[in-house]
């Protein structure tokens, strides 16, 4: 076992402070739980306006550096062509970055809007369905991609334009913090990243775990309990630790092109034999009116609450904010993966086409998945909302599945699909946990070093799971990643500063072949001179 490589200190950082949450969470749960809560409650009450400008900040800068000259440098050497193709490009970015929560929103999250609207609408309104439409694309939309994208512009520019074998994100902010990021405070930024994607994929097992027990249990009746959720925990663990165990290329790409190929084919299913035509309005209609308010739902932040007689939501908190956290504590993660899968391409190609593709991914699965679950409610046929406040979500999705054609077998391509959702986001995450406690990773990161992060993915949730901790694990992490916006800041300045610096010295390269040139045109019955000698003779006539 080869341990010369590791950074002990991130290693050991990393692994102290998820231990240092979890056990007293298992000690003392309420405790524990309730000072979660309180910490949550401060950070997305006082901070929420930070959260939202972040999102919108981020955003603006993105669709700056993609049609700037910066956007315009490539990733890899003059002339070489990507390393992956578009297809399979866009299919790792997705799969690494939306795990199983997509198909858990898509398919539910209309019924929340549609209960619960913003903008103090009346619940079940005409109006409060039209947002509940578009709300759910707008969380998963632009702004969420420029969020994930931001901190793939630094790591990508070091890895393959100044060539640092280094996959980190204190690597990628040494241009702002110079040689301190070789000193503890790197160590701290890494560890705080580590931890918050451990919290964050956390958020993502909790959701996705019952839900896929929901699937396991409606096909073959085992009752959907702890027991069952434990072993789908487990069998999840099973093909991701495979899957990074066996690298990029042959283990979290071939995963990546099943999860392409089988969700295009349910999404073509729901659309083909759903209601082909509402889904069809009603998805052009929540885009048009995604782009008519996205200012106005960029920053609707609530500010009177209660005052002058208003009823509050709590929309903003419980919605926005946490989505712009819960998009936050993955960024840093998405970013290394797309800078590693990116060789090959422009910076413009890289932002664009994470924004572009990602967002009409999502638009996709909430325009197909959401609207038969809303014409369902809208016709009478199913009441979704009765079902889901009885039964809760993840029975109410599998619910709503079954009420497709050729139920059974689509309930198994669903949680077939949900599993593979799952794995494909922690493969990558446990592919790059081990990269960031690495000093250098030329290829890829040690096999050992994967998998041992590919279990430390899990055993945490797993352990909670039994003591009902998995909800505050969640919350911790969210909150947990609060520094993370100042991390951002220092990405986004890291890689303006770096790229400039380059940019000015190759223009002043350039002006000085240009000035040779027309030097060399002036006297052409002369030899052509080289450089060396023209600056010379320029040298002597200055002196005279
Ligand atoms: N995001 C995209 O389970 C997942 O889909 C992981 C969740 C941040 C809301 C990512």
């Amino acid at each position: 076992m080869n341990t010369k490589m590791i950074d002990w200190p991130t290693f050991i950082g990393a692994l102290i402070l998820l231990l240092g949450v979890t056990i007293p969470l298992i000690v003392f749960p309420e405790a524990g739980q309730s000072v979660v809560n309180e910490a949550n409650e401060f950070v997305s009450g006082n901070f929420g306006a930070l959260y939202i400008v972040m999102g919108l900040v981020i955003f603006l800068f993105l669709v700056f550096v993609a049609f700037s000259k910066n956007g315009s440098i490539k990733l890899g050497d003059e002339g070489e062509d990507p390393e992956f193709n578009t297809f399979s490009w866009a299919a790792m970015l997705f799969a690494a970055g939306i795990g199983s929560s997509i198909l858990y929103w898509a398919v539910i999250e209309w019924a929340y809007y549609y209960q619960g609207p913003p903008f103090g609408l009346e619940a079940g309104s005409q109006e409060a369905i039209q947002w509940a439409t578009a709300y759910g694309i707008f969380h998963w939309g632009p702004i969420a991609w420029a969020i994930y994208t931001l901190p793939a512009l630094p790591i990508a520019y070091f890895y393959y334009v100044r060539k640092k074998p280094v996959l980190k994100v204190s690597e990628a902010v040494r241009p702002v913090l110079g040689n301190a990021v070789d000193g503890p405070l790197g160590t701290i930024i890494d560890v705080l990243f580590m931890f918050g994607l451990m919290g964050g994929a956390g958020t993502t097992l909790a959701l996705g775990t019952p839900m896929i027990a929901e699937g396991v249990s409606d096909l073959t009746g085992i009752p959907a309990n702890l027991g069952t959720q434990s072993v789908i925990m487990l069998l999840c663990t099973l093909i991701f630790a495979v899957s990074a165990y066996s690298g990029l290329k042959r283990g979290i790409k071939v995963l990546s092109d099943i999860n392409l190929w089988l969700s295009i084919f349910i999404l073509a299913f729901i659309f083909i034999f759903g209601p082909t035509r509402f889904i069809s309005e009603t998805t052009v209609n929540s885009v048009g009116i995604l782009a008519d308010n996205f200012f106005k739902m960029a920053t609707w932040l609530e500010p009177f609450g209660n005052l002058g007689g208003f009823e509050e939501t709590l929309f903003p908190e419980s919605w926005t904010v946490f989505y712009w956290a819960w998009w936050l504590v993955y960024a840093p993660f998405v970013g290394l993966f797309v800078a590693r899968i990116s060789r090959g391409r422009t910076i413009r190609q890289m932002v664009l086409g994470t924004m572009v593709y990602g967002t009409l991914g999502c638009i996709l699965f909430f325009g197909i998945m959401g609207n038969f679950g809303l014409y369902l409610q809208l016709t009478g046929t199913y009441d979704v909302i009765a079902f889901l406040n009885e039964n809760g979500a993840p029975a109410t999705i599998i619910e709503i599945i079954n009420q497709l054609p050729l139920a059974k077998f689509m309930v198994l391509v669903f949680t077939i699909l949900a599993i593979i959702f799952l794995a494909t986001t922690f493969d990558s995450s446990s592919y790059i946990l081990a990269s960031v406690v690495q000093k250098s990773v030329e290829g890829e990161p040690l096999r050992w070093n994967r998998l041992f992060w590919a279990f430390a993915l899990c055993l945490m949730p797993l352990t909670l799971l039994y003591l009902g901790g998995l909800g505050t694990l969640q919350t911790a992490s969210i909150v947990g990643g609060f520094p993370l916006i100042f991390i951002m800041f220092l990405l986004a300045w890291s890689f303006m500063r770096a790229s400039n610096q380059d940019i000015r010295a190759s223009e002043s390269y350039e002006s000085s072949t240009i000035y040779i040139e027309r030097w060399n045109k002036k006297k052409p019955k002369k030899r052509k001179r080289s450089a060396l000698e023209v600056l010379e003779d320029k040298k002597d006539e200055d002196d005279e």
